[in-house]
């Protein structure tokens, strides 16, 4: 179950934990305790990971998940699939125990994964309920903006800068307050949703590891809310008489529309003008950051920036 949920993925998360914890100390040498800590710090978001995609994908009805079948799509797993995400869930709570109950900051990082998971779990509910109403003119890019904020921002980009800030502010480093860097975080986890909406529709699904679904779920993903802006009303005829549809011919037509509506263009366009605001935001005197934070939130953005899967 370890192997199948917690390898193969991209690893983006975990690794940053580390890589921000070193540009935060400035160069300065990591002693082997400090690697054993925040690789576990970074290791628990990666079983983080895996319990929510091990849930996301039973909600999504999902088939494929880093190339391989989603984990409760194997015929000896099923169902207990979701007993499994509750297993990698608790084990947060062991490897926080085992590494730093002794440490100042042991509730911090208890509350911080609880507040955060609180947070995805409350995105999650407004992704998957606004699927259920089917009711295209609910949605628009302020929703989704919602949506995408709760279900992946503070998980996939406030979460390890937080943790990291946490580690070593009560390790007595000297480090700005990151509170300014949290708008940047969220902005960019938003950013890192988008894409992944575009993915779902235009990645090739052998690189991408997974096949989209968005489509036929009745997802308010930002590709849908683009297409709403442009279409016009025999556009709209075919929103509407086909998006949400687990059909593969109502699910090409939408693909065909957002093709016609050339997504891809606009998609580009947002891409470059997000990443430039993400870099001027961060070089802002106004925002506050000291050099340090600013190494560390540009080397996320560099991580994402174009990304193909
Ligand atoms: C990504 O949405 C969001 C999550 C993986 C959070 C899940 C939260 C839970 C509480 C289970 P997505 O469905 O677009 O991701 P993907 O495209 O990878 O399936
Ligand atoms: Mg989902
Ligand atoms: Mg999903
Ligand atoms: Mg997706």
């Amino acid at each position: 179950m370890l192997d199948h949920n917690l390898l193969g993925g991209k690893l983006t998360r975990g690794p940053s934990a580390i890589d921000s914890y070193s540009l935060l100390k400035e160069g300065k040498q990591l002693t082997s305790e400090e690697i054993i800590l925040i690789s576990s710090l970074g290791w628990c978001i990666e079983w983080l990971q895996g319990y929510f995609l091990v849930h996301d994908d039973i909600m999504d009805g999902s088939s494929k998940r880093r190339g391989r079948p989603c984990w409760f799509r194997l015929d000896k797993v099923g169902m207990i699939a979701v007993n499994d995400g509750v297993l990698l869930r608790n084990h947060i709570a062991v490897i926080l125990k085992q590494h730093f109950r002794g440490k100042p900051y042991y509730v911090d990082l208890l509350e911080l994964f609880n507040e955060v998971e609180y947070q995805t779990a409350c995105g999650q509910m407004i992704d998957l309920i606004t699927t259920q109403e089917k009711d295209l003119s609910k949605y628009s890019l302020s929703i989704h903006g919602r949506i995408v904020q709760y279900k992946t921002a503070y998980y996939s980009f406030y979460l390890p800068v937080s943790m990291v800030a946490c580690a070593l502010l009560m390790a007595g480093e000297n480090l700005d307050n990151h509170a300014n860097a949290k708008d940047i975080l969220i902005k960019m986890g938003i950013y890192f949703q988008v894409q992944d909406d575009y993915l779902d529709c235009f990645a090739d699904p052998q690189v991408l590891g997974k096949n989209g679904t968005d489509i036929k779920d009745f997802k308010c993903s930002w590709l849908v809310v683009q297409a709403l802006e442009r279409c016009n009303e025999e556009q709209k005829k075919i929103l509407d008489e086909n998006y949400g549809i687990d059909d593969k011919a109502c699910v090409a037509k939408i693909e065909a529309l957002y093709k016609d509506l050339k997504l891809e263009d606009v998609y580009r366009e947002y891409e470059e003008n997000t990443y430039e605001e993400l870099i001027n935001s961060i070089e802002d005197e106004e925002t506050k950051l000291s050099k340090p934070m600013q190494a560390v939130l540009k080397s996320f953005l560099e991580k994402i920036y174009k990304r193909q899967k």
